[in-house]
């Protein structure tokens, strides 16, 4: 051995190179398939908006007016969209919703387009603008604003003619510049027949690009999206399998949709990404009636639960009555809902856990397990750990996520616990600005012999899914991904635990 030296710097050479190998950090899944805009990923993360129907039906009793409506009979006598903001802002609302033209065609602003708005009522001397005040009280309270318009309009002399196509664009144009920026612009795909007895050919593609030119970051709800899709019913449901994709191509609005089951499910590899939206109303209308009642906590967890819990966004009406205020006993019902919502979520009962261990980890070849109890010592993990173990589904991170090597689609994470954990809902998420892919998975506890007892079994995730279980008690839960269209990448792991029975089928 002629230079010792040399061969041993060669050796260390290989040793920390080697080593360097070891701990290199892989690169992220790349995106599978269509994946959310910015937009749509801040407008899903909202999870619940409020949906506000107040017009003429208000006043005369009718879901649906016919356009003939004196103006004058509009006449909120103590409007105050400052108590709406403030109510939806308490219960957890993000946004608002306000319709600012329904079927009848009366325009809450003075809309220089129509002879049948606000300023031809005589509230306020014809000087009152709804829109205004609630697109002010909503910037004062942190709250989002959103504006639903009916292309389908009773009472506009031209519907029916190429001629009503402008009009409603420069409607648009009135409704979209006056009141700063707008979150959601929501599409009625009805189309019925207007003052002359005809229908309207809709021009979709002009209506869709005015919004996008006026108000870049709003997202245009109809059925068919482009930004996000009625989820084909008005009970509060979305389908237990839900997919973010929908096929669109030949499609509309209205008569032109797909069926109303394909919206409640989604499209399974679905062409564009447009996300399920829940509507449905606190009370049996749309519109306020002293008749009627605002539903109960049970009914509104279930909604909850049916929505936001099955990767929809709820957007819940809660109507003002004719004084222009939202009324006492829904108001109090929201709370009480707020505070039921809290009850559940407030505490996560997957924190208590010891350790996590995943059955894959992206860049590693074992099984990797991570305690829980000292996460705070991270550099004694390998850069892949770090950066994709199972330890960041119990973060609150939202871009920190497990994930698994590409060809992996089957997987699994155990959770365990010193001490028992008493629980029966399990919540997930995958991180959707990489896509939904998971479309087959199961939940399993440990009992007390050391054997795994399923306790689920579900399809798809999204952005949000919390699956009701039986109450369980068990040191060790196991969440099976058994399959997937491209490796799984979620980002949250939760448990919780509700007191309230709910008799309902999932
Ligand atoms: C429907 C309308 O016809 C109802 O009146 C209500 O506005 C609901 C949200 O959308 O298509």
């Amino acid at each position: 051995m002629k230079h010792p030296l040399k061969y041993f710097c060669f050796l260390i050479l290989l040793l920390a190179v080697s080593c360097q190998q070891k701990d290199e950090l892989v690169s992220p899944p790349a995106p599978y398939g269509p994946v959310p805009t910015e937009a749509q990923l801040k407008w899903q993360q909202m999870e619940m908006n409020m949906f506000c129907h107040f017009g003429p039906n208000t006043f005369t009793g009718k879901e649906w007016g016919d356009g003939t409506e004196v103006e004058d009979i509009f006449n909120p006598t103590q409007l105050d969209c400052r108590q709406w903001t403030k109510i939806a802002r308490a219960a957890g609302f993000k946004g608002i919703i306000l319709t600012a033209k329904h079927h009848d065609g009366f325009c809450l602003w003075p809309n220089p387009e129509s002879e049948h708005t606000v300023a031809q009522s005589a509230w306020r001397n014809g000087k009152g603008d709804v829109l205004k005040e609630l697109s002010d009280a909503c910037r004062q309270e942190g709250v989002r604003f959103g504006i639903y318009i009916s292309p389908w309009d009773q009472n506009a002399p031209t519907y029916g003619t190429p001629a009503y196509n402008e009009t409603f664009i420069k409607t648009l144009e009135s409704a979209l510049t006056q009141y700063g920026e707008i979150f959601e612009q929501w599409f009625d795909g009805a189309c019925g027949e207007g003052p002359n007895g005809k229908r309207q050919v809709y021009d979709w593609p002009l209506f869709n690009n005015t919004v996008h030119q006026l108000q870049p970051q709003a997202l245009i709800f109809s059925d068919v999206g482009p930004g996000c899709r009625w989820v084909g019913n008005e009970e509060g449901r979305a389908g237990r399998t839900c997919w973010s994709l929908l096929n669109t191509d030949g499609f509309t609005p209205g008569a032109g949709a797909p069926p109303q089951d394909t919206l409640t499910v989604g499209n399974r590899q679905g062409q564009y990404w447009i996300p399920a939206e829940v509507d449905v109303s606190i009370r049996s209308g749309w519109f306020y009636r002293d008749s009627e009642y605002p539903k109960s906590v049970e009914e509104l967890m279930r909604i909850y639960y049916q929505s936001v819990g099955r990767n929809g966004l709820l957007l819940l009406n809660v109507p003002p009555d004719q004084r222009g205020l939202i009324a006492a006993e829904d108001s109090a019902r929201l709370m009480e809902f707020a505070a039921a919502l809290q009850s559940v979520f407030a505490q996560d009962l997957a924190q208590n856990a010891s350790e996590i261990k995943a059955s894959h980890v992206r860049g590693e070849k074992n099984p990797i397990t991570q305690n829980l109890k000292n996460r705070t010592h991270k550099t004694s993990l390998s850069a892949n750990v770090q950066a994709y173990g199972a330890a960041n589904l119990l973060d609150t991170s939202y871009h920190s996520y497990w994930t698994v090597d590409d060809s992996v689609t089957l997987a699994q994470v155990v959770l365990s616990f010193d001490q028992p954990v008493k629980f029966n809902r399990l919540m997930l998420q995958e991180y959707i600005p990489l896509g939904q892919r998971v479309s087959k998975f199961h939940i399993e506890i440990m009992l007390p012999d050391g054997k795994w007892r399923t306790v689920a079994t579900e399809t798809t995730i999204g952005y949000k899914r919390i699956v009701l279980l039986p109450m369980c008690t068990t040191k060790a839960v196991r969440i099976c991904i058994d399959e997937s269209l491209a490796c799984p990448v979620l980002n949250r792991l939760a448990l919780y635990k509700d007191e309230v029975f709910l008799d309902f089928k999932e």
